[in-house]
């Protein structure tokens, strides 16, 4: 069953099969591929993110979106597949109970290696208030789920487990969140994925 921890944030464990996830790491394994494929991402004061990642639809940059990879060789973003759109919209009716008809078009998908982690912070950088759907393969990890004003506590952190969904809507939308730490190894042995994938589904608002 599903759990909702807080307004909007709701934790559907265990809810692709295995078939599924096994589908979604291979498309993942294709989408890392050159031109346009995984990266480390750079931040604006020199910084690197431990997690690697590839987009799709649109590239995110800190802290914006453009179409092409701004930050590496300029080659055009790969597309976003329709048939991420029509999973985006079920896993939110799934979560909500309700049919979503939001124009999904972009997939940021993180790899953490054995030691990546994401620090706390807001997705701001979309121009839409749609629900943003994520999807987690491979090793579990702790999602930290913070609050909305601060940066700070109150949290509570959940583990995150292959085939779990998490959907953020409403008030969740633009909560402080992250990810301490995954737990390597963990992943299910069927998978043949070392480390965690989590793949999240956006509406830009953006268009063209
Ligand atoms: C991850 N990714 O596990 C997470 C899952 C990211 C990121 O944080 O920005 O790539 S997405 C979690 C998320 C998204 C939007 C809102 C909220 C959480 N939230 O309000 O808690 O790699
Ligand atoms: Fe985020």
């Amino acid at each position: 069953g599903s759990m909702d921890l807080a307004t909007g944030a709701v934790h559907v464990p265990d809810w692709l099969d295995l078939a599924a996830q096994r589908e979604l790491v291979t498309a993942c394994r294709a989408w890392a591929r050159p031109p346009a494929g995984l990266r480390t991402v750079r931040m604006p004061h020199g910084g690197e993110m431990s997690v690697r990642q590839v987009c799709l639809g649109w590239h995110w940059f800190p802290y914006g979106y453009a179409r092409t990879v701004a930050d590496g060789g300029g080659e055009p973003v790969k597309p976003f597949p329709p048939w991420l759109g029509d999973l985006a919209r079920k896993a939110v009716a799934e979560a909500y109970g309700r049919a979503s008809t939001e124009p999904y078009d972009i997939a940021l998908v993180n790899f953490y290696d054995a030691g990546a982690s994401m620090g706390l912070h807001r997705d701001s950088d979309e121009w839409s208030d749609a629900p943003v759907v994520s999807l987690s393969l491979g090793d579990t990890c702790v999602f930290r789920f913070g609050n909305t004003e601060t940066r700070t506590r109150p949290w509570t952190d959940v583990e995150l487990r292959s085939g779990d969904l998490f959907v953020f809507g409403g008030p969740s939308r633009l909560a402080y969140h992250g990810v301490p730490r995954t737990r390597p190894g963990t992943a299910p042995p069927e998978l043949g994925l070392t480390g965690r994938l989590n793949i999240t589904l956006r509406v830009s608002g953006l268009d063209g």
